[in-house]
């Protein structure tokens, strides 16, 4: 079982080589990101987005493009996103990553139904943290694709996430469904939507996990909150799974722990014909380098 995100690097290393397609790749952070990787032997950069300004990056930096294949695009971000999406279907990549393009543009490039890399499962973001307030790795989802998802995309955020900690030897992980309180109330869905995906997780309709909600933040991190409120659940205190009850919740979430938490992440979306590596601008250049990692270990 995955205990320090560090063990990602390690794990990818031992793994082949991934081409990674960087839409928009003109970021200091991606860039030094990705020459992190390409030094430890992970990936091979294929940059698509405004040669000057990549070069002129590089060169601050110090990263070498030699043997880097840089598709010049002029400047538009999205039609950048819609090119590095075309290079993995092409076979050319193995994996996405979001570079100085939009959430919203690169994903609308990805959903696409004629030219993006759909499969017949639903899309969903995965955040994996480390934070110095708890015991283990745990994640997060979804802070970042699916806006406002019912009952059914629900379940299917659950299984994406129970995928990846299955990968990462996370052997059946506890999901906590996040809500405001412990008890339902009829007015607050998320408390609704937790009865339910519990009694479908006891049904064997949702496996290889443990789920149980609703629970307030501090009760599924926080087994003496848990005790405190009165709450007995070995999920409680002990989650390796949070699903948020929707994206501005899980957004704020996710930038909280990073900013004020000390926590460091790998986030990726999966679901789609390739892993897609799509980070916050503002997480540091460790966070995006354990998410090509991770990116690299799924494909
Ligand atoms: N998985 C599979 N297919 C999907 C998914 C998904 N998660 N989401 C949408 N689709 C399909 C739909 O079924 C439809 O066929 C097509 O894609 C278009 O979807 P729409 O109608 O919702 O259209 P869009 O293009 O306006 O929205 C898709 C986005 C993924 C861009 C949208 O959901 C979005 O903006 N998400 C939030 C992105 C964001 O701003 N994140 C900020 C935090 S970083």
């Amino acid at each position: 079982m995955i205990r320090d995100l560090s063990e990602l690097i390690a794990r990818a290393k031992n793994g082949p080589k991934s081409v990674v397609a960087v839409a928009a790749a003109e970021d200091r952070h991606v860039l030094e990101a990705l020459q992190e990787a390409t030094r430890l032997g992970i990936v091979q950069p294929l940059l698509v987005g405004n040669r000057p300004e990549i070069e002129k990056i590089a060169q601050a930096i110090g990263f070498s493009m030699e043997g880097i294949e840089i598709v010049d695009h002029g400047g538009d971000a999205a039609a950048s996103a819609r090119i590095a999406v075309s290079k993995v279907r092409g076979g050319e990549a193995d994996i996405l990553m979001k570079g100085r393009v939009t959430t919203g543009d690169l994903l609308k490039a990805v959903v696409d139904r004629e030219e993006g890399l759909r499969t017949k499962q639903l899309l969903s973001h995965v955040a994996f943290f480390q934070s110095p307030y708890y015991h283990k790795i745990f994640c997060v989802t979804d802070v970042a694709m699916n806006i406002a998802p019912d009952m059914e995309e629900k379940v299917q955020i659950i299984q994406n996430a129970v995928s990846v900690c299955h990968f990462l030897d996370i052997q059946t992980p506890k999901v906590a469904v996040a809500a405001a309180v412990e008890k339902v109330n009829p007015k607050m869905e998320a408390t609704l939507h937790a009865v339910q995906l519990k009694q479908m997780n006891h049904a064997g309709v949702i496996e290889g996990c443990i789920v149980d909600g609703p629970f307030a933040i501090d009760i599924a991190v926080n087994r003496e909150s848990a005790r405190s409120k009165g709450v007995t659940s070995e999920v409680a205190g002990d989650c390796d799974i949070i699903l948020a009850p929707d994206i501005e919740a899980g957004n704020m979430f996710y930038k909280a722990l990073n900013f004020l938490g000390g926590a460091t992440v790998a986030a990726v979306i999966v679901g789609a014909t390739v892993p897609i590596v799509l980070t916050s601008r503002s997480d540091d250049e460790r966070s995006k380098l354990f998410s090509i990692a991770l990116a690299a270990c799924l494909r």
